[in-house]
């Protein structure tokens, strides 16, 4: 079975566009994996805990034949890589990678909620998301994705920082 998803990739330490790159790079290395769209970077202002360096944000799109879990641990293994060189060069984990959607599922367990319990509050997400597909509706809402784009537009300063075509060539 070929399922699709789409991650959304975070970093606000060290240099930030070399980290995506990375975590992209390495993404696109899984044998059980192909990116179909990778959208541009957005420089975003911290939610939540606001007393910290900007983020640069993006959305990638992918088909893959792994589980949830399987794309989870594919995730986590590739945040302990960037981690594990940042601890030597700039000190605490600089990237974080999160499944936003997977097929129109609606997933909950230990381990795991998809769609991204948060996504539809979030700009530096919905911005992204929406430059690679406009057409989705999310699982379990009656609203298409657009009106979501539209009540956070202007929110959390999330500027276009490079563009798709700048940044990375499938
Ligand atoms: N990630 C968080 C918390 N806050 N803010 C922005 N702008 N971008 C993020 O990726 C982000 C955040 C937790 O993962
Ligand atoms: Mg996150
Ligand atoms: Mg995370």
């Amino acid at each position: 079975m070929i399922h699709e998803a789409y991650l959304s990739l975070g970093t606000n330490m060290g240099n930030r566009e070399d980290q995506l790159k990375e975590a992209v790079r390495q993404l696109e290395e899984q044998k059980s994996l192909r990116l179909l769209a990778v959208s541009s970077i957005y420089e975003t202002d911290p939610v939540g805990f606001t007393d910290q360096p900007s983020f640069f944000n993006i959305v990638v799109k992918l088909k893959t034949s792994m589980t949830p879990d399987e794309l989870l641990a594919a995730c986590q293994e590739i945040e302990n890589k960037l981690g594990r060189e940042r601890i030597v060069r700039w000190g605490p984990r600089t990237i974080d990678l999160d499944i936003l959607l997977y097929n129109h599922d609606n997933i909950k367990s230990d381990s795991l909620i998809i769609p991204h319990p948060r996504m539809t509050e979030r700009a530096f997400v919905l911005i992204p998301l929406a430059e690679i597909d406009t057409a989705i509706t999310l699982p379990g809402t009656s609203l298409p994705l657009e009106q979501y784009v539209k009540n956070v537009q202007g929110k959390e300063g999330v500027k276009l920082w490079k563009t798709a075509d700048a940044f990375y060539r499938l």
